[in-house]
């Protein structure tokens, strides 16, 4: 097996691309992809100020890594989650690769600050934990670029998260999310610009460039996510492309080149939204849905991880 471009030994084979890789040309290669996704749809220019929201996983540190290297000034955003030791783990591998770096990184943990945490917060609303941590990060990660005078807000999803929320949302032609899901959206009223510059990078691929550039990141998953619908969306998705390689690709890049366009609701404009009279943000009613879930859950009995992940299986 040999480096396409130099015919040295390679260390990586991508079958979609039908390409093999040394370990410069493939970092080469994982930045190439981000500075055409940057360009292709429009997420920043190289004056404007990055904010990354960092986990502590693969993807976070990979995309924050790569824009570091690309001179973009992208500081990063953790959120303590408060789902056990695998927040505890993941806000070190946080810490560390800021530390090394010499980057600068915001914290904010929901038990200190608001006094809830993601698996108490699953047990008083009686939803899946995915659901209250979603809507804590959107939230927190919004107020945070707003507050902090980003211009935008970077996150860490690949090609195999986006194709498998796309699966999901075509499975229930849920045509509001299909809507949301370009790669770039555009700052509005409330709202930074979001973009995903990892979009042309498989999960393999990702965990592939930190480890040949020593990031050490936290390799497991959050113990929340065990069974949840989107870990079976990109199973179904991983044995489709295993059997036909540039198939996640393909699904995903031909849906925003042909379709992407036609679920955008052009009436779905939040400067006609009110604002939360406690934070501020944009809001339907009174409170924001944040503001709200705090209300419902700060100052309860806080819920051990495990008795959350028994309950919902
Ligand atoms: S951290 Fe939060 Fe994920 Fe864990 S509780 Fe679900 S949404 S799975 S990216
Ligand atoms: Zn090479
Ligand atoms: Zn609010």
């Amino acid at each position: 097996m040999k480096c396409r471009v130099c015919r040295e030994p390679a260390v990586i084979d991508i079958r979609r691309h039908n390409a093999n890789f040394c370990v410069p040309h493939f970092e080469k290669y994982c930045r190439d992809q981000v500075v055409k996704t940057i360009d292709e749809f429009e997420m920043a220019r190289p004056d404007e100020r990055l904010l990354v929201a960092v986990s502590g996983g693969k993807d976070s540190l990979a995309v924050w890594d790569i824009l570091h290297d690309l001179g973009y000034a992208a500081d990063g955003l953790y959120i303590g989650l408060g789902i056990g030791d695998y927040s505890d783990v993941s806000g070190q591998h946080a810490r560390a690769f800021a530390r090394q770096r010499g980057l600068h990184l915001i914290e904010i943990d929901l038990r200190e600050s608001y006094d809830y945490d993601i698996p108490t917060a699953s047990k008083v609303t009686k939803r899946v934990p995915c659901s209250a941590c979603g809507l804590s990060k959107r939230h927190l990660f919004d107020s945070a670029a707003l507050e902090h005078g980003y211009d935008v807000l970077v996150t860490g999803h690949n090609l195999d998260d986006e194709a498998a929320v796309l699966y999901g949302n075509v499975l229930r032609w849920q045509t509001d999310y299909l809507g949301r899901q370009r790669p770039t959206l555009p700052g509005r009223h409330g709202f930074p610009r979001k973009v995903k510059p990892l979009v042309r990078l498989s999960e393999r691929e990702t965990a592939a460039y930190c480890v040949l550039r020593g990031i050490d990141y936290l390799v497991d998953e959050c113990p929340m996510a065990a069974g949840n619908k989107h870990l079976r969306y990109k199973e179904a998705l991983n044995a489709t492309e295993a059997a036909s390689p540039g198939s996640k690709h393909a699904f995903y890049f031909n849906f925003l080149r042909n379709a992407a366009e036609r679920f955008v609701d052009d009436n779905n404009d939040a400067s006609t939204l009110g604002s939360c009279q406690r934070c501020g943000s944009p809001a339907e009613s009174e409170l924001c849905a944040f503001c709200r879930l705090v209300e419902r859950t700060a100052g309860a009995e806080p819920v051990p991880v495990e008795l959350v992940r028994k309950s919902s299986r």
